[in-house]
């Protein structure tokens, strides 16, 4: 930020915590306490990010207040015509970000983008005469006798996609989600050895299950994936490739993951959230082919309630962004550091989750400390280390202790964190966790959640950090009064 913006952000900002503070000042002072708990901590977690100011501030406008059900020029409320400017705007950056056909820049989060994209699917790939009446009348006029129809067609539909412990997301058909209700679902996994996707394990699954939904990306994997090899194996099977590049988006809007990494050009249809390593507001996107957009358009009022007009409008300010130059920059530097604290943990002994990466994430194994990841994100937490658990593959400690602790670059990268950084930054995780001890159960046994972390560690890892952490300021400038 300028000297300029930084000095105006600070009396908007003053300012507008006073206006809140006068109805709900206990409101106003969680909001100053989370400013203040974000600047003194280490934040690893690999889905968030910091915003911008004029991201955030475009959140906080009156756009909140207007319904705008339907979609640009088609809308079921009447006085829409600033939602559908700031739709149309957000939607234009967002196929011009990602050379995509279509963009839907409705979803409210990454979940309601897959649902949108899976409803998009469905209602694409049932042809004949549901289709064409599902296309030639509002959604609310098909009759009990349609949806039956559709119900006919759709049943036992198959899903492939990535397992949860080996990197893949909950949507995408793990069992309790919805996505493993909806569908019938088989997951592909990582090599046991190298914690690696196997392409060939994936198309020989493909062709044994024939889905009709082939997903294709991550939260926790460590790695890139090849697009256009996704895409073989979705045709030689006849399925569609979804992609989800939530976690990645920012890689991809700054052209780190190119060519066959880059998912847009090969997937049917991409979804998205809006709010990692793109660093936007929270929200979700979705991109697709021409093909795929009459259906996608249906969004909204099929699976999303109204579009959140305020967000869309913080989307579009969050796109201008990422297509400026200095998000190249930003995004190459989350890979690099990505790298530089894979080396930082790799020299000290760490046990890394198919060795490295070569993302945004880094999947530590704590093991080898003796510890759950559960301990291992408690104890960090402690010395001001901000990470989440994680399941590693074939975790013997299952989704809720995990095994390992998932680390991510976007946001310390946004406030200026580099190579030495991040090398300091595994150095004081690998002293607290070698500092840990599991604590015991009340029946005297070795406990999965308490842990005992060694007297002045936590103290010692605080300092060490707000050393750093005062030098890369977050939101520099930013003065609340
Ligand atoms: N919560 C997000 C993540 O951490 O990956 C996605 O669900």
């Amino acid at each position: 930020m300028t000297d300029d913006l930084s000095r105006l952000s600070s009396s908007a900002y003053s300012q507008a915590l006073e206006v809140i503070a006068s109805v709900e000042p206990r409101i106003a002072e969680a909001t100053r306490a989370e400013l203040a708990d974000q600047r003194a901590s280490l934040k690893l977690i690999a889905s968030e990010n910091y915003a911008s100011p004029a991201v955030l501030m475009t959140m906080g406008t009156w756009f909140s207040d207007k319904y705008a059900e339907g979609t640009v020029g088609h809308r079921f409320y009447a006085g829409c015509q600033n939602v559908d400017t700031v739709e149309s705007i957000a939607a234009e950056h967002a196929r011009e970000l990602f050379g995509a056909e279509y963009a839907y820049v409705q979803p409210h989060s990454g979940i309601d983008a897959n649902l949108v994209a899976f409803w998009s699917i469905l209602a694409h790939r049932v042809e004949g005469p549901w289709l064409e009446k599902a296309q030639a009348k509002n959604v609310n006029e098909l009759t009990d006798a349609d949806w039956e129809e559709l119900r006919r067609e759709l049943g036992n539909q198959r899903l492939l996609g990535m397992s949860l412990d080996a990197g893949g997301h909950l949507t995408h058909g793990f069992r309790p989600n919805i996505s493993g209700k909806m569908f019938h679902q088989q997951q592909y996994g990582t090599d046991p050895e190298t914690g690696l996707l196997d392409y060939d394990k994936v198309a020989a699954k493909a062709r044994e299950f024939k889905p009709l939904v082939l997903v294709a990306g991550y939260s926790a994997y460590p790695r890139r994936v090849d697009f256009a090899k996704m895409r073989e194996i979705a045709d030689e099977v006849g399925a569609t490739l979804m992609v989800d590049m939530a976690h990645f988006a920012g890689l991809v809007a700054g052209n780190v993951f190119t060519g066959d990494e880059d998912p847009v050009p090969h997937a049917h249809i991409v979804t998205s959230t809006t709010h990692k390593s793109l660093r936007g507001p929270r929200g979700g996107l979705v991109l697709a082919t021409e093909e795929y957009a009459p259906s996608v358009d249906r969004g909204c009022p099929m699976v999303l309630g109204g579009p959140l007009s305020h967000v869309m409008a913080a989307k579009a300010v969050a796109f201008a962004e990422a297509r400026q130059d200095s998000f190249r920059g930003y995004a190459q530097q989350v890979a690099d550091n990505a790298k530089s604290l894979a080396e930082g943990f790799l020299t000290r002994g760490g046990d890394l989750v198919t060795g490295g990466t070569d993302n945004h994430l880094v999947l530590v194994d704590v093991s080898k400390y003796g510890l759950t990841g559960r301990q291992a994100e408690s104890a960090l937490l402690e010395a001001g280390v901000v990470t989440n658990r994680n399941s590693v593959p074939a975790d013997p400690n299952g989704a809720w202790y995990t095994s390992g602790i998932r680390l991510g670059t976007p946001a310390l990268t946004t406030r200026g964190f580099g190579h030495d950084e991040f090398d300091t930054v595994a150095d004081l995780i690998v002293e607290v966790l070698s500092n840990t001890q599991p604590g015991t159960t009340k029946a005297g046994g070795r406990s999965k959640a308490s842990f005992v972390l060694a007297d002045g560690v936590a103290d010692k890892v605080k300092a060490r950090s707000a050393e750093i952490l005062d030098k890369h300021p977050l939101y520099p400038g930013l003065e609340l009064v």
